[in-house]
């Protein structure tokens, strides 16, 4: 049913293909589904790409705390089309707007400073309690399409405080373990990681999900580093359009001068240059939508906006 929302959704489901969905959904059956999207040639070839290497080293797909409120569905089974042809991506979720959300339900306004949000222990427990919230979500969606996903919510990083007179509670990472998605991926499960650190005494700490993101990606070395908004992209702030690609060899000073660019936007630009940095040349980071995920993974022509250097 996933594979037929997932078409449905791209428009491309005919009734040929709904008849096979019914009848057959091996590996074969999905190649020729995934045809509508893209070329034979290109999505065969994607395919072979993607399982050439480590299963963890496939992709890393950051996902905005507004999509699990938005639009859970959509990204649920893009995520269950993956696993199904065999691939494990390791998703890391955000949850800014569900925190913002309590915070002022309780009259307290969400302070941030350069995209970092100021969090004091009453913050904290309410960062915890959205991030355990948005996790057990994503991990029941995924579940109901039939997709075993295990939830990791700690033991993966490790942290100091980024600065505690300005920040409080917030860790600038400064380990990761890989040790728990490993596990995860050997047991058939896709590893859902939120963005909780942890200090070598103990202490949880809150870390921006964009940059803990950046921070796993740097380490497992992905063949694809997908950031999924719900604007579908980077949206330049003055013309309103979405930016197709940004070269940061070129652009980045520029940009990080521009006055739209700011906070969040200049924490994620500055985190994604850094891990750039860190990775082969040949290597780009996506932002894109969830409904563009299989065309960025499996076009030549991809999706949203591209960042390389
Ligand atoms: C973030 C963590 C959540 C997050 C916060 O408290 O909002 C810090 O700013 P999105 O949905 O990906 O924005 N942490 C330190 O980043 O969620």
């Amino acid at each position: 049913s996933y594979i037929q929302h997932q078409l449905s959704t791209t428009g491309c489901l005919n009734r040929v293909a709904r008849a096979s969905i019914r009848y057959n959904s091996t590996r074969s059956t999905v190649i020729q589904l995934l045809n509508n999207i893209g070329s034979k040639r290109e999505v065969e070839q994607y395919l072979r790409y993607f399982t050439s290497v480590d299963s963890q080293q496939f992709a890393v797909i950051k996902v905005g705390g507004a999509i699990i409120t938005q639009n859970l569905n959509e990204l649920a089974s893009s995520l269950a089309f993956l696993n199904h042809v065999g691939l494990f991506p390791i998703v890391l979720h955000g949850t800014g707007p569900q925190i913002n959300e309590i915070l002022e339900a309780e009259g307290v306004v969400p302070e941030y400073i350069d995209g970092i949000r100021i969090t004091d222990s009453k913050t904290m427990s309410v960062v915890r309690r959205c991030f355990l919230e948005q996790n057990l979500k994503l991990v029941d969606a995924l579940e109901k399409q039939g997709v075993r996903a295990r939830p990791i919510t700690g033991g993966v990083f490790t942290a100091d405080y980024l600065d505690k007179d300005k920040y409080q509670l917030v860790g600038k990472i400064t380990k990761v373990d890989n040790t728990p998605i490993e596990a995860s991926i050997q047991a058939g499960a896709l590893p859902i990681l939120t963005s909780l650190a942890e200090t070598a005494d103990g202490q949880i700490l809150n870390v921006n999900a964009d940059v803990a993101a950046g921070e796993l990606a740097r380490v497992i070395q992905p063949l694809k580093i997908v950031y999924l908004n719900e604007k579908g992209g980077l949206i330049h702030g003055e013309s309103g359009e979405k930016i197709s690609v940004i070269n940061l060899d070129e652009e980045y000073d520029s940009l990080m001068k521009q006055p739209w660019v700011k906070y969040g936007t200049k924490l994620k630009i500055k985190e994604i240059r850094d891990l750039l940095m860190h990775l082969p040349r040949s290597s780009s980071v996506a932002i894109i939508s969830t409904g563009d995920l299989q065309k960025e993974l499996f076009t030549d022509s991809g999706a949203g906006t591209m960042i390389r250097r």
